[in-house]
């Protein structure tokens, strides 16, 4: 499966004709979608349906794990068919959006599940979103509807959700995790939305009706965003399923399979490469754990014999010392660990397979569509110093140089990729989408990387304004434009800087205003939190300098400033020393 030729299918120009009468998703063009439809790439079923006849196969066999509760297949069906009715009582109807901000448990996945079958399309923000990006993804994906957890980890998800009901028209329900009693009277309880039905047959046809068309968006997942606040990207049941079958495979995914969900199953990566989505489409089990705290991570793994766990490079770290640490044989059950998200320093990647006992799969993907991994056959050189080749035999990848030219192998260049579960457009962002898309719908994800003959690429580096903090993804612009909330700052640059744990970390440079007071670090920090943003979100270092390097075209050189903070942070090293 080496890389496809760039040429085939040839080049097409964007398809304004489209048979979707969503206004804001783009299509791919008819031809495209023949093509992807001849070759059986796009099967016109539901993911729902896809995943009912797997359930229906083996009706007895645990399908989720969440701590005590175990629901096998035919229990997950029958509570999904019921929530599905039960969101068409409160008025969901097909096409319309829930804004889904669950912690990792057996709720979302029902929900999840319930949305499939019933053309309620998911909003997959992420647990540490707060109202700064909850109300733009609300107001943007026009939410008719929000699920959150109550209380998590301090914060009271529950009442932003009201107060984000009382300002936004289109938002008219919260569910909220819990029972009746417990929880703010205006809140719907997931505790009755997700409970068993009653009458079996009846929420089965019931649901069967509701089958939304294949084309149609399963769910809308959060771009990394590099221009200010995220985007949405449409992922269809047609593509969205091709993209398990393509991650499911490479993998080696099979019904004997046990999948650790630790990594926020809202990303694209824990949801769907393969993931927990992956994981039920073959038949196997999904362990549902809300942090990846090794002791409870390994803990977890050896009690349900856990097969597959997916990984941020931190996360990956974390379980590497953890285990050398403690040296045990907790792992032992573990087959594959997936490292994705961020750069896997290769010197991490070599210590996998030894300290885990897990052949590592390293994943280079993004929301936006293309997923390339390592094969779990590949020579040790492959897995351990590349970040893999795409999943799919129509995945088309071009290297290109400033100039647009294709650069030849071994030569760093920017990423540009179509395929059939690349969606050719955010949702709603034509302007945005000029500027992300090549015409012939070549998404450019902002990647630098060099193809090796064999076709694995290497992540060399990133041309996009966007921060990588241990995974989580931070736009600059995002950031720059909070700190102007500090009335005394001219200008600020958001860059990343180098850090042993996370990778990145988030650093800015800002020049004071004449006469005025420098902010500290806790300054920004306290704007930060007034302006409710998430919290992986916050600057971890700021400097206040006379002025900022330009670049000849006016511009913030960026690349000056981050190796500025590499340097300082090198001196401070040294001095420790
Ligand atoms: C995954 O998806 P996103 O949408 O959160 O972020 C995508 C970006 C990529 O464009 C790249 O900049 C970075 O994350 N990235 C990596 C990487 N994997 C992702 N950079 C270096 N090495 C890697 N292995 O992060 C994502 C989605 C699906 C599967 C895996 C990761």
């Amino acid at each position: 499966d080496a890389r496809t030729p760039d040429t085939n299918p040839p080049e097409r120009t964007r398809s304004t004709v489209s048979h979707h009468t969503r206004t804001g998703t783009v299509p791919w063009p008819d031809d495209v979608a023949a093509h992807y439809r001849s070759r059986g790439y796009w099967e016109d079923r539901t993911l729902g349906e896809l995943l009912w006849e797997v359930a229906d196969a083996r009706p007895t066999q645990d399908a989720v794990v969440d701590g005590d509760v175990r629901l096998t297949y035919a229990e997950l069906t029958a509570r999904a068919d019921a929530a599905a009715g039960r969101l068409r009582e409160l008025g969901l109807e097909p096409d319309d959006r829930l804004l889904v901000q669950m912690p990792n448990g057996w709720e979302f996945i029902v929900l999840t599940l319930a949305c499939f079958r019933a053309g309620v399309i998911p909003v997959m923000a992420l647990p540490a979103h707060r109202r700064h990006e909850l109300t733009h993804l609300a107001s943007l994906s026009e939410a008719r509807a929000v699920a959150v957890p109550r209380v998590l980890r301090d914060f009271d998800h529950e009442r932003l959700a009201h107060e984000l009901a009382a300002e936004l028209p289109d938002l008219e329900h919260v569910l909220a995790l819990g029972e009746a009693g417990e929880l703010d009277p205006r809140s719907v309880p997931l505790a009755e939305v997700l409970a068993p039905g009653e009458d079996r047959a009846s929420e089965r046809a019931a649901a069967d009706a509701m089958r939304p068309d294949p084309d149609s968006p399963a769910c809308f997942l959060i771009s990394g965003g590099t221009t200010g606040l995220p985007k949405l990207i449409t992922r269809t049941h047609n593509d969205y399923a091709c993209n398990l079958r393509a991650t499911s495979a490479t993998a080696g995914l099979t019904e004997r399979d046990v999948y650790l969900g630790t990594l926020p199953a809202s990303h694209n990566f824990p949801l769907a490469c393969p993931g927990v989505l992956g994981t039920l489409l073959v038949g196997g089990r999904v362990v549902m754990l809300p942090s990846p705290s090794p002791v409870r991570a390994f803990a977890t793994i050896e009690r349900e014999g856990v097969t597959i766990a997916a990984a941020v490079p931190a996360v990956a770290q974390r379980w590497i010392e953890h285990q050398e640490e403690v040296g045990g044989t907790q792992t032992r059950t573990l087959r594959v660990l997936q490292v994705g998200g961020s750069r896997l320093p290769d010197e991490h990647a070599a210590k996998v397979e030894p300290v885990l006992g897990a052949r590592l799969q390293q994943v280079f993907g993004m929301a936006e569509g293309l997923i390339n991994t390592t094969r779990l056959d590949d020579p040790a050189d492959v897995i351990v110093g590349t970040q893999g080749r795409p999943v799919h035999e129509a995945d088309e990848v071009r290297i290109l140089d400033p100039f647009g030219d294709d650069v030849p192998d071994g030569e760093p260049g920017a990423i540009y990729t179509r395929g059939p579960y690349t969606p050719r457009g955010y949702y709603n962002a034509p302007e945005h989408n000029e500027r992300a898309f090549l015409p012939g719908g070549w998404y450019g994800s902002g990647d630098v990387v060099v193809r090796r003959t064999d076709g694995n690429l290497i992540v060399h580096g990133r041309d996009k304004d966007m921060v990588n903090r241990g995974g989580e993804k931070i736009s600059a612009e995002e950031i720059e434009g909070l700190m102007y909330r500090l009335g005394d700052i001219k200008i600020a640059a958001a860059v990343s800087m180098p850090d042993p744990v996370l990778g990145e970390r988030l650093c800015v440079y800002a020049v004071v205003k004449p006469g005025h007071r420098a902010p500290t670090l806790e300054d920004v920090r306290e704007v930060f939190a007034r302006a409710e943003v998430a919290g992986f979100k916050y600057p971890d270092r700021l400097e206040i300098v006379d002025q900022l390097p330009m670049t000849k075209v006016g511009k913030i050189d960026k690349r000056i400033l981050r190796e500025d903070i590499a340097d300082r942070l090198q001196e401070r090293r040294e001095e420790n020393a």
